[in-house]
């Protein structure tokens, strides 16, 4: 229980709530949130509402209040959970995770923005000049990515088009010596806006791009055309960080090139004469060659032409104007997507720690931050949608099973009897998506491997004769008065955080999932892994390694959908912390013992309520004097002591100890201030 914060804000765990019901919790969210305390713990999971205002929170000074102190010993704060996570690594040589998640917008990469920043702040305190550099480069990696990652969408301005898990190695001094990044990256156009708006004009002539965002048909579609006085400012600080991570300038400039050269292509427009599919717009070719060093008539080949196998040869056939315009966007979504990966490689080649002998340094640890894309709903939702949901029901997963785990494995380390308590199981949506055979994943793989010959009609099919019964999935067929899926080709999926309607794949998209192939005719003809098994593969990997490592969580929420610093909506508020298992959360944790703390931790903060343990305890064990304490406050029936820790179940027995020891220490007080004044 955290200390320092009256009860004006409420509860600052929800451990200490009187009632577990769902109004109870909200009751005290809302009111934490009015008052300004946007953190609160449940046990060691800290709960976050946006609070979508600048607060004064993160300075230097509440670096220090947060450094080397337990979680329950200062107010709930993303930092506590950072220097846990922090020492549980330092101390017991552990490699530990962070876990952000929530919908979006919610604050999750805010969230690991702080986190990160608390964990340069707090380490590398003799300066060490190479350390400072792997810590700069850490904190300006982030700058970089969320530059070509993020995009407005209708739910969050800064959207992250693209999940990060960032590795950071630790020597045994417990300075960051290094890290690698994952990604997970989806939408393929982030805001090469950027670009047009913050460039200097020099540059822009030498790439033929216009300053007017407006003239560019993707930016359009990605709606983020809002002027704002900082782009320069933004585009300067982007070039910066990627200066300092050590791009040359050579290479930054190529990354231009490919920007304006996506752009160019966004714009091109195709037609036909006849038989002969025709670029209108020629002046564009010529620009783009320049763009890409080659020739004009490549980047028409590459445009109108693919290469198809027939029999044992390989040939080029013609695109009608249609695939054209098909293939030019999946071409530039292709480059987009190299380049990200490119500029996530370059980052890892130059951040990754090499040469690192344990014999000499001791132990390699690490702490991962995961910020990945959360839970969405469209009005049309599509694969984009469908994979971020599906990763969000993997993390919904994990968190399910390694916080009862964890839970029912302390009670079982200690020696303490342990309950089962009741929750929504979500496995049954990820097994509807993942599962082999059956799942909505393999449906779409053999779609894929039939391109041409399956329409969007046998594919619904496919799905509606596996899953009929499903009870998280429904489509227009199955659920014909449904007046919700209006089209033929929508189905349902009952997530575990809302209905999300998906409008069935159409074939061009389901091409424009595949990696294009090369020219050997095998290669040709074979079948690439589609984008959904690989993000499938990605996703159980991820959950792999998160579940390797000692797990800590920031549940986000998002307080309202109009960005308001003010409005606590409740309804939305209310289904955010049914999905994502909060009441539960706090049953389990206090099923339970609310509080559990080391028996010298215990002692060192209550020993002097009791005649035994004041000033010092004669007995066998620190376990012996903490049970000589609590049977003399009468508490007896309400602890149990484990091998380690003392388990305390009811937060009134915390509450009443805390008031003896407000009370003895005010006593001792007293007692050293007559001292003092000479009048004992
Ligand atoms: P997300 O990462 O959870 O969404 P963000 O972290 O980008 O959400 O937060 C969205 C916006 O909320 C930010 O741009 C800030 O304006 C505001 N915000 C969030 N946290 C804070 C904070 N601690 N203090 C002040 N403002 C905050 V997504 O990436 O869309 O799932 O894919
Ligand atoms: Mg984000």
């Amino acid at each position: 229980m955290a200390e320092h914060e009256s009860l004006e804000f409420g509860k600052a765990d929800f451990v200490l709530l009187d009632n577990v019901s769902l109004e109870e919790f909200l009751a005290n969210l809302k009111l934490r949130f009015e008052k300004g305390r946007i953190y609160s713990y449940i046990g060691e999971v800290v709960v976050s509402v946006n609070p979508y205002r600048a607060m004064n929170i993160y300075g230097r000074d509440t670096i220090e209040q947060y450094k080397g102190r337990e979680l329950y010993e200062r107010p709930p704060h993303l930092f506590a959970i950072a220097d846990a996570a922090y020492k549980a690594m330092k101390r017991r040589n552990k490699d530990t995770c962070i876990v952000i998640s929530g919908e979006s917008g919610a604050g999750k990469t805010e969230a690991s923005k702080y986190i990160m920043q608390y964990i340069a702040a707090i380490t590398n305190p003799s300066q060490r000049a190479e350390v400072e550099r792997v810590k700069n480069m850490l904190l300006k990696s982030n700058c970089v990515l969320e530059a070509f990652g993020n995009a407005k969408t209708n739910r969050n301005d800064n959207s992250s088009r693209f999940g990060k898990y960032m590795d950071i190695n630790f020597d045994f001094k417990g300075d960051p010596i290094g890290g690698h990044i994952n990604n997970y990256l989806l939408e393929k156009v982030g805001r090469v806006v950027h670009l047009v708006k913050g460039a200097p004009e020099s540059l822009l002539r030498s790439l033929h791009i216009q300053k007017d965002p407006t003239a560019y048909s993707y930016i359009k579609v990605g709606g983020h055309i809002k002027s704002s006085i900082n782009d320069s400012a933004d585009f300067k600080a982007v070039a910066d960080a990627m200066k300092v991570i050590g791009f040359t300038t050579e290479e930054i400039h190529t990354v231009y090139k490919i920007l304006a050269t996506i752009l160019h292509l966004g714009n091109l427009k195709f037609g036909n004469d006849g038989d002969v599919t025709l670029i209108e717009n020629s002046k564009l070719v010529a620009v783009l060659g320049e763009l890409l060093s080659t020739k004009e008539e490549n980047v028409e080949k590459a445009l109108l032409y693919r290469t198809v196998a027939t029999g044992r040869d390989v040939i080029d056939k013609q695109h009608t104007d249609q695939e054209a315009s098909y293939g030019r966007d999946a071409l530039a979504k292709a480059i987009y997507e190299r380049l990200f990966c490119w500029i996530v490689g370059r980052i890892n080649d130059i951040i990754e720690v090499k040469n690192y002998d344990a014999r000499i340094h001791g132990k390699n640890t690490v702490i991962g931050v995961l910020d990945i894309y959360g839970f969405e709903i469209f009005q049309n939702n599509s694969f984009e949608q469908f994979c971020i949901n599906y990763c969000n029901e993997k993390l919904q997963q994990l968190f399910i099973q390694l916080v009862l785990k964890q839970e029912q494995e302390e009670y079982q380390r200690e020696g303490i009897p342990w309950k089962h308590i009741d929750y929504f199981n979500n496995q049954i949506i990820v097994d509807l998506v993942e599962l082999q055979h059956k799942g909505i994943f393999s449906v779409l793989d053999e779609a894929c491997m039939n391109v041409g010959k399956v329409t969007d009609e046998m594919f619904l099919q496919a799905l509606n004769s596996k899953l009929a019964k499903h009870a998280h999935y429904t489509s227009r067929k199955l659920s014909p008065t449904d007046k919700s899926l209006e089209f033929d080709r929508d189905f349902r999926i009952r997530h575990y955080a809302g209905d999300v309607k998906v409008t069935a794949l159409s074939n061009p998209v389901l091409k424009a999932m595949w990696p294009e192939g090369k020219l050997s005719i095998t290669e040709v003809t074979k079948r690439p892994l589609t984008a959904a098994t690989l993000f499938k593969n990605s996703m159980i990997s991820l959950v792999e390694n998160l579940a390797s490592k000692e797990p800590y969580y920031v549940r986000c929420i998002k307080p309202n959908d109009v960005k308001s610093p003010l409005l606590f909506e409740y309804e939305r508020c209310k289904h955010q912390v049914e999905y994502l298992g909060l009441l539960e959360n706090v049953r389990v944790r206090r099923a339970g013992f609310a509080n559990r703390q080391t028996y010298p931790r215990f002692l060192q903060r209550y020993k002097m309520i009791s005649e035994f343990t004041w000033p010092n305890h004669d007995l066998p064990s620190d376990r012996e004097a903490v049970k000589r304490l609590l049977q003399g406050c009468g508490f007896e029936h309400d602890v149990a002591y484990g091998k380690t820790k003392v388990f305390i179940r009811t937060p009134r027995t915390i509450f009443s100890l805390e008031e003896q020891r407000a009370e003895m220490v005010q006593r001792i007080v007293l007692f050293l201030q007559k001292v003092w004044r000479g009048t004992i």
